[in-house]
């Protein structure tokens, strides 16, 4: 005999979309180390941390975007001037690559299937937007304090 179907409600689905992807994006975003990392990917605050360059406690949009600037570098692994699915190690491709794969469509406004530094340094900032809850265009200690407490993804 079969086991019964588990229903998932339709609510937890649409949860899915709009909450544990951009989760699995935030990795691919502002933590490139943890990204490829053998144990899975987690959300990291100290990471975001790290963006906020001039140490007010607080995450800018500007400083998010030099963030990315910075991190350009670590996501083009193989260092030819665009972000794609080749930088993607074969160990950590099936975790990863749906999740940059999204991050690239959300970015690439020149259709070429990849990012260039500029598409990605002035993309759009899917998980800023997230955790922006007043939509001030920064992350306050209290926002940042809500996305540490958000479930992280194992
Ligand atoms: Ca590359
Ligand atoms: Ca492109
Ligand atoms: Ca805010």
């Amino acid at each position: 005999m079969k086991p019964p179907i588990r229903l998932v409600p339709i609510f937890f689905k649409e949860l899915k979309m709009k909450i544990i992807k951009p989760i699995f994006a935030i990795i691919l975003l502002v933590a490139p180390t943890i990204a490829f990392a053998q144990n899975g990917p987690k959300i990291d605050i100290n990471r975001i941390k790290k963006a906020d360059t001039n140490h007010d406690g607080k995450i800018t949009e500007q400083e998010m975007r030099t963030y990315r600037n910075a991190n350009f570098k670590q996501l083009d692994r193989n260092n030819d001037g665009f972000i794609d699915s080749n930088d993607v190690p074969q160990f950590a491709a099936a975790r990863n690559l749906p999740a940059l794969n999204q991050m690239i469509t959300a970015n690439d406004i020149n259709h070429d299937g990849k990012l260039s530094r500029d598409e990605y340094t002035k993309g759009r900032l899917v998980v800023f937007d997230l955790f922006d809850a007043n939509k001030d265009k920064v992350l306050d200690q209290a926002e940042l304090k809500r996305a540490q407490e958000m479930p992280q993804v194992k």
